[in-house]
């Protein structure tokens, strides 16, 4: 067998290593900006950095989930192409700040999070929101169902695990929307996790409940961290479903445009994102999985964690920089 019969087909994975740099980047400059009340400010600062490290990747990139729409974001919008323009075409999907209120208070789990894909494997989603639930690898299919009530599910998911109800811990966005889903969740006896934002966290810290203490996550939340989630999934294990909220005619007809035939429909992991996938997050801030970034006197310490969907590989890299010049 010669070396390249050993190679996963996909995307180059040298790609996985260059991703690396470019959320430690952006979560780096983030990072300065902790704990200083200025949300659009650190949110500015890792969106230049992000963008500066992503252009120098050698590949023909497009953004696909992004800071926003071309009109109401000037960089890294949906449709920016980025990168040399010299190599795969992929996909993109990106949040330069993901959790820009707990990067702003200095709250736990600020990540900067970046996907990519082959051209054409994202789902093109619209900035609403979208229902989510999603657990951990090692459950057989249809353990979680986006139509079952929050106790069904956690009912499920116990006996799957081989616990009692009461030891399962569910992960929830605190908002004023969920307060029915908490009383449902908090009436089967499991406990709660709320988060102040960061549901891309929240997803992702299923695929570790000894580390992370979450079992579960349930709740609405934006699609696009719905997609960014779906891809780190797609790396682990686990499975999560969602479904967009497109609860007026100006949302079916913004999805419509962006090629979304049924507005009912309910996506797995794998139908947001398809085929080869490489994910990448570096802490912000301290979090349950990643540490947030370290500054030294003479070095600055970043986490990051890399997954490839196609060898299910999942590195965690602590880099020290020391040139702090290239910061
Ligand atoms: C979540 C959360 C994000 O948006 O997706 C949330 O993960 C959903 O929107 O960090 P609301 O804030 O309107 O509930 C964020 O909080 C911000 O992008």
């Amino acid at each position: 067998m010669n070396v390249a019969q050993n190679i996963v087909a996909g995307l180059d994975r040298i790609l996985t290593m260059e991703l690396v740099r470019v959320t430690e980047r952006a979560a780096v400059a983030a990072a300065r900006l902790r704990g200083r009340g200025d949300e659009k400010a650190a949110d500015q600062v890792a969106v230049d950095a992000m963008r500066e490290e992503l252009n120098r990747l050698a590949i023909k990139g497009t953004v696909v989930i992004g800071e926003g729409e071309r009109d109401e974001a000037p960089m890294l919008y949906i449709g920016e192409e980025v990168g040399t323009g010299k190599g795969p075409a992929v996909d993109i999907a990106l949040d330069p700040l993901e959790g820009t209120t707990i990067c702003a208070k200095n709250l736990p789990n600020a990540l900067a999070v970046i996907a990519i894909a082959e051209k054409g494997s994202l789902l093109f989603a619209p900035d609403v929101y979208m229902d989510k639930i999603a657990v951990g690898p090692g459950y057989a299919e249809g353990v979680i169902d986006i139509d079952a009530t929050p106790a069904e599910n956690i009912a499920s998911l116990a006996r799957a695990k081989g616990v009692s109800v009461s030891d399962i811990t569910a992960c929830i966005l605190d908002r004023p929307r969920h307060a029915k889903l908490i009383d449902a969740v908090r009436a089967t006896g499991a406990a709660i996790r709320l988060i102040g934002d960061g549901d891309v966290a929240g997803v992702i810290h299923t695929t570790d409940p000894e580390e992370t203490g979450i079992d579960i996550y349930l709740g609405t939340g934006g699609a696009p961290e719905g997609v960014l989630a779906a891809a780190a999934l797609r790396c682990t294990g686990g499975q999560m479903l969602g479904r967009l909220i497109l609860d007026t005619p100006e949302k079916v007809a913004r999805a419509a445009n962006m090629g979304i035939a049924d507005p009912k429909r309910v996506y797995r992991a794998e139908d947001m994102a398809r085929g080869d996938v490489l994910f990448a997050a570096t802490g912000v801030t301290d979090g349950n999985m990643l540490a947030g970034v370290k500054f030294g006197r003479t070095y600055i310490t970043t986490h990051t964690i890399v997954l490839r969907s196609s060898s299910r590989t999942v590195r965690e890299i602590k880099a020290r920089h020391q040139d702090l010049d290239k910061f």
